[in-house]
């Protein structure tokens, strides 16, 4: 039987945070054995904020070898860089036409980018979750491992999929969202209600897959705690309860297993063991990044396989679509 096709994306926007790595590619990496997989770097979808172009570069390199270190099999997935594959742009041409203007400026994340960089509300910040929507349907994908945050934007790729079958003919598979149980929000470290974010201006809010285990204890140590001195997960505690979701998505326990051993410890020692499980869980990924780095070659030859095999899969989509909405060919 046909496996079925997985597809996400991380942008190489900012460095990421242990919201990134629990939210989406540590996910993906259990995937890769049974699906079908494409993983990108959404460097299409990182310039719709302003970006530092030699930054991007650096970034979009970094991004590829932290897949690698996390675990993403480049043998088994496609492992690519978005802009290396033009069919993304040219469907995305094609979906603007059936998107309402209404509904792309009722998204969510349009609205709080748009009030973040009111300077900058330019139309690819609108016209993102059709860009999203063309990744995702150009692989005729199953399912699309995500953190919560994105789950409207993947109910307009279903919804954009759904219209152009009903259109012209049955054409994109309709993908479902995957979105892990508990490791599917970390929330900020200075403020629980608010989700961790790459690009929080409070460096002490977020904790980077880069930071070394000095700034990782001691942004642990700051992290807001509540009132009360029990470690117990309550909607009453906020702050406990993200930091008992860390630890348990590090130590991959229970939250009942991880409150029975902090049971009558301090909440200074309990910030200082949750850090130390996230230092000792990042080590090796940061050296094995480190050493991948070292070797642009092999990391450029990935990438070149990566997107060869993206392209001749997403070539067969836009073939089909072209054809369907009556683009004159041969
Ligand atoms: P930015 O803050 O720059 O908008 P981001 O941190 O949300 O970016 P993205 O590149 O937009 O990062 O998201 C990459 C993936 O990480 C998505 O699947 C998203 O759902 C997931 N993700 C991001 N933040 C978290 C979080 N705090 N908890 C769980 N998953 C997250
Ligand atoms: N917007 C996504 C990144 C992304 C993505 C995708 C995720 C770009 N294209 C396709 C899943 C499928 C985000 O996670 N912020």
């Amino acid at each position: 039987m046909e496996k079925k096709v997985v597809y996400s994306a991380v942008q190489p926007s900012g460095n990421l945070t242990i919201g990134n790595y629990i939210g989406a590619i540590r996910s993906w990496v259990k995937l890769q054995n049974d699906y079908d997989c494409f993983f990108a770097i959404a460097d299409m979808h990182a310039i719709t904020v302003r970006q530092e172009p030699a930054e991007l570069r650096r970034r979009t390199l970094d991004l590829a070898a932290l897949y690698v270190a996390c675990g993403i099999d480049p043998e088994k997935c496609a492992l690519y860089v978005q802009s290396h594959v033009s069919a993304h742009a040219e469907l995305c041409w094609v979906l603007n036409t059936l998107t309402y203007v209404g509904e792309a400026s009722r998204m969510t994340q349009f609205k709080d980018k748009s009030a973040r960089h009111a300077d900058n509300v330019n139309m690819g910040l609108m016209d993102y979750p059709v860009l999203m929507a063309a990744d995702v349907l150009l692989y005729q994908t199953d399912l699309v491992p995500v953190g919560a945050d994105q789950k409207q934007h993947l109910e307009l790729s279903r919804d954009l999929a759904i219209r152009f079958n009903n259109r012209y003919g049955e054409t994109f598979r309709v993908p479902e969202p995957l979105i892990e149980r508990g490791g599917a929000k970390i929330a900020s470290l200075q403020d629980p209600f608010k989700k961790m974010s790459k690009s929080d201006e409070n460096p002490n809010a977020s904790v980077f897959l880069s930071d070394d285990r000095d700034a990782i204890l001691r942004k642990f140590k700051r992290a807001v705690t509540d009132s009360g001195d029990a470690i117990v997960a309550s909607e009453e505690k906020p702050g406990i309860t993200n930091l008992l979701g860390i630890y348990c998505a590090f130590k991959g326990c229970t939250m009942s297993e991880a409150e029975a051993s902090f049971a009558g410890m301090g909440y200074g020692d309990f910030k200082l063991a949750v850090g130390e499980t996230v230092a000792d869980a990042l080590a090796p990924i940061q050296a094995e990044q480190k050493r991948l780095l070292s070797e642009k070659k092999y990391l450029a030859e990935l990438l070149a396989a990566g997107s060869e095999r993206a392209f001749r899969a997403a070539r067969k989509t836009l073939s089909k679509v072209y054809r369907k909405v009556g683009f004159y060919r041969e």
